[in-house]
């Protein structure tokens, strides 16, 4: 089948270069290694010549997987999108074509992880290597990165897009790289989140947490009990009529980030951050309280009652409902700031928890303080507040996912003239989002420990997309640069050269990012 592939590969290449009517051009010197990419790949070669991209380039891809095919029909949809060019995808009829970008499954060792991927950029085609069309995914959008916003039309007698040449071997850093939306405190639609998931991509970013419960709103529907969010879903801070998605929706949600290669992990946050769950079913309630809706953002007051054989039922109900939308390995179960959960309480309920989660096929992600229970060598720690949780974790063999609040919490202001985000702690201005290193955070944490990082984004400030994006933008970028690039790469007097290089993206996106007055911005 590769050699089959390959064959049509060479054979097309063969029949391009014969096409008589083709024209030499002559391309400006371009310079790859100098490239505005983000993340910095990790090895790039320049070689000074350009392919040339225009309407007589065709997309090819392996066929043997359909999901190549369907990489190369998402990168023919972003050239439209960005330079207007309708390029087919594995039309070998097409007599006019004369360069092509061909996106090939390759076995080949040098592919280390299913995420690595290898550009080799001629004047006459673009060869994309990679072991898993999410390694090609990975790829295109360096491929979308490097394409200009302007055409050059002075080379030929029509519009050219001048694309540098050159080598560049590439891989992540970590499996893990993600942020997090919390849709509880306010909610934010089906449209808002997938237009973040289309940024994520754009940067290569893999996972998007979404945190789906809090004291404020429950925003899964689950419908073996369907009060959660015919009452907990209708409430949100300060008093706004919230909202929550539908199954249909949650799994629409799913299918649009698995088609960008993003695995969303959701997340049920216990046993605090439980009273919109107890609002609708007050027999869930152990905080001895009457439960009453509740629109603040006081954290730390509420519990499900961890004695009681009913609480794990309707866990079991939810946790199965979500695991059996969500094709993700993980299943997150919060378990931060239980301030009224009796420690014994506590640890009890995360062990049962734990297991039910795995029964539904599952592995266990929960906030650090989950490494006070038992908790099983599969199960996953995310790091927030503290690190000795993180230590005691990796000690018994979990992976850690790295969220220090003061460095990577993209509720964070970014000084104190922001008008959203909270400061409890730090600020959070761009450089300091991006000079740190996961692998120091913690002190004595063995760096295989680290499955990556993630940036949450809490919303008890934010109410609309437009704020939602003030906070995550421009700092997520510099998160996405921080779990792929190698160590040795991260430079913020470089970075901050490729960041000021984003605004043409970020603008043509409409998204509204907060113009940070450390980087010299450029809009063109
Ligand atoms: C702490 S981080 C929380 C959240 C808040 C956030 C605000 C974590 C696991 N818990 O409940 O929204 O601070 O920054």
């Amino acid at each position: 089948m590769i050699y089959r592939t390959l064959f049509v590969f060479v054979a097309i290449i063969a029949l391009a270069a014969c096409q008589p009517q083709k024209k030499e051009i002559n391309y400006p010197k371009t310079d790859l290694v100098a490239a505005p990419l983000i993340p910095k790949p990790v090895k790039t070669i320049a070689t000074q010549s350009a392919f040339g991209l225009d309407a007589q380039t065709a997309i090819y891809t392996s066929t043997n997987d359909p999901a190549f095919e369907a990489v190369g029909q998402f990168l023919s949809e972003k050239i439209k999108g960005k330079t207007g060019l309708d390029l087919a995808v594995n039309n070998t009829s097409d007599a006019t074509v004369e360069r092509l970008i061909f996106i090939n499954q390759s076995d080949s060792t040098d592919l280390a992880t299913p995420e690595s991927y290898q550009l080799y950029i001629k004047k006459d085609s673009i060869l994309l290597n990679a072991k898993t069309a999410e390694g090609a995914f990975r790829g295109i959008q360096t491929l979308r990165q490097l394409i200009p916003e302007q055409s050059n039309d002075t080379l030929t007698d029509h519009p050219l897009w001048v694309i540098p040449s050159g080598k560049i071997m590439d891989a992540p850093k970590y499996a893990y790289r993600g942020s997090m939306l919390d849709v509880s405190r306010h909610f934010f639609s089906v449209d808002e989140v997938k237009k973040y998931i289309d940024a994520m991509a754009y940067y290569k970013m893999n996972t998007l947490h979404l945190h789906l419960s809090d004291d404020q709103g429950w925003r899964i529907e689950i419908k073996s009990w369907p009060k959660l969010t015919e009452v907990g879903g209708a409430t949100e801070v300060g008093g706004g009529e919230g909202g929550f998605y539908t199954q249909e929706d949650y799994k629409d949600l799913v299918a649009y980030a698995a088609k960008h290669h993003i695995t969303i992990v959701p997340e049920i946050d216990m046993p605090g951050h439980t009273n919109a769950a107890s609002v609708s079913y007050p027999f869930l309630n152990g905080n001895g309280k009457k439960v009453e809706p509740y629109t603040g953002t006081q954290v730390g007051f509420s519990t499900f009652d961890a004695q009681k054989d009913t609480v794990y039922s309707f866990l079991d109900d939810v946790i199965g409902e979500i695991a059996a939308m969500s094709p993700g390995p993980y299943f997150h179960i919060g378990g931060d700031e239980s301030h009224v959960t009796k420690k014994s309480d506590y640890i009890l309920f995360i062990e049962k928890v734990e297991k039910i989660v795995q029964k539904h096929g599952k592995r266990m992600v929960g906030w650090n303080e989950i490494a006070q229970a038992k908790i099983d060598p599969s199960t996953i720690a995310q790091l927030w507040s503290n690190p000795k949780d993180a230590e005691n974790a990796a000690a018994n063999g979990s992976k850690i996912i790295m969220s220090p609040a003061h460095k990577a919490y993209l509720d964070m202001q970014y000084d104190s003239l922001t008008k959203f985000g909270l400061h409890w702690a730090s600020y959070i201005p761009v450089d300091v989002g991006y000079n740190w290193d996961p692998e120091t955070i913690v002190e004595n944490l063995p760096k295989e420990s680290i499955l990556g990082i993630e940036a949450p984004l809490w919303s008890e400030t934010i109410s609309n997309i437009a704020e939602l994006e003030y906070l995550a933008f421009p700092r997520l970028i510099g998160y996405a640069e921080l779990g792929w690039s190698p160590t040795e790469h991260l430079n913020w007097e470089d970075y901050k050269e490729r960041l000021a290089k984003q605004a043409a993206y970020l603008e043509k996106m409409n998204i509204n990012y907060y113009p940070s007055k450390l980087i010299d911005w450029k809009k063109d």
